[in-house]
């Protein structure tokens, strides 16, 4: 990929994509196309060929999704099945038509099925029944995965999908019935503080095991797989280390400085119960990540307060 190679990130707005384009600028590349979805309905297949056909891109890094917290992926099933699909769909197909030269998927662990033995290897896709809370995104991302697979099949396309563990960082979603996690808790916490509450809600039972990567991170490994990986198998991408949500909610309340208690909220989903991802196909890929968990969370905390994020 040249510098001046025509690269198309679909979502730069979104936190992946952000960070994406972030780090393309940081290495000097200088022809990166972007597209609001104001300016571009990614669910349009007519409208993505048509965008596709007049801006000729050569690289696409396919980060667009509707994504959302365990919450809001049960409660908007229809629209995290409907809109992944799409978007996945329009791309890949608009990019083969458009002769792209590569294309880069992104997916996310919960790909897996819900009791996979740890940590997950890519074999274990298809193996067993999905947690249920996330199964209409996680099909969406498994049917992204296959069409990348089938595509190169068929057409013989340089299509390659890399699936993220649990990401944060700068440009996440902070609105509490949406979030994820990590962004959650880090507003839990400072807000209690802020507001001298005697405790913080955490939901679950605070059992579940999750791991979690910096988002820029995550953009180094995708510009890496961009550049040097062409295999049809998509690549786990993550630390290769977890950490239970209570423990979690302990580091991010000591790093708050919130003084107070935490409860238990055992009517809210824990989901799946452990994803670890297995990364060593990333690490023969020659790559392996940077940010240590307890740094990201002191830097994601930094970069939401001076955004302004954290206000009620
Ligand atoms: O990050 P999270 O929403 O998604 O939740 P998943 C992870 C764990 O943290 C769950 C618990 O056990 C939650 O019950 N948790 C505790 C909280 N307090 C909170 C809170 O205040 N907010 C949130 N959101 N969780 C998502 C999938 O699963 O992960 C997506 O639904 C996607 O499809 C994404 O794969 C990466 O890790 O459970």
């Amino acid at each position: 990929m040249n510098k001046d190679a025509r690269i198309y990130v679909a979502g730069h707005n979104g936190m992946v994509g952000s960070a994406i384009v972030r780090l393309l600028k940081k290495n000097g590349y200088s022809n990166i196309i972007c597209r609001s979805s104001n300016e571009l309905d990614l669910k349009d297949q007519a409208a993505v060929n048509a965008f596709f056909e007049s801006e000729n891109p050569s690289h696409v890094f396919l980060a667009a999704a509707k994504v959302g917290g365990i919450l809001a992926n049960n409660t908007y099933r229809a629209e995290f099945l409907y809109d992944n699909l799409m978007i996945a769909s329009n791309i890949i197909h608009a990019a083969y038509l458009q002769k792209v030269e590569k294309l880069l998927f992104l997916g996310s662990s919960c790909i897996y099925p819900k009791l996979a033995p740890q940590p997950l290897k890519e074999e274990y896709l298809l193996t067993g029944e999905l947690e249920p809370t996330n199964e209409p995104y996680a099909i969406a991302k498994i049917a992204g995965i296959k069409l990348c697979e089938a595509y190169r099949d068929q057409y013989g396309c340089n299509f390659i999908s890399a699936m993220p563990t649990n990401l944060y960082g700068p440009n996440d979603n902070y609105d509490l019935k949406k979030s994820h996690v990590l962004p959650a808790l880090i507003k839990k916490f400072h807000l209690a503080k802020k507001n001298n509450l005697p405790n913080v809600e955490i939901w679950g039972t605070g059992s579940p095991l999750r791991e979690f990567l910096y988002v820029d991170d995550l953009a180094e490994a995708c510009l890496h797989l961009m550049l040097h990986y062409n295999d049809k198998l998509f690549v786990n991408v993550g630390s290769g280390t977890d950490i239970s949500i209570k423990e979690l909610a302990l580091k991010v309340k000591d790093i708050v400085g919130f003084q107070g208690e935490l409860t238990f909220d055992s009517t809210k989903p824990d989901g799946t119960p452990r994803k670890l991802m297995d990364v060593s196909n990333l690490a023969k890929a020659g790559w392996t990540y940077t940010i240590k968990l307890d740094d990201g969370i002191k830097m994601a905390y930094e970069d939401a307060l001076s955004e302004g994020l954290l206000d009620e």
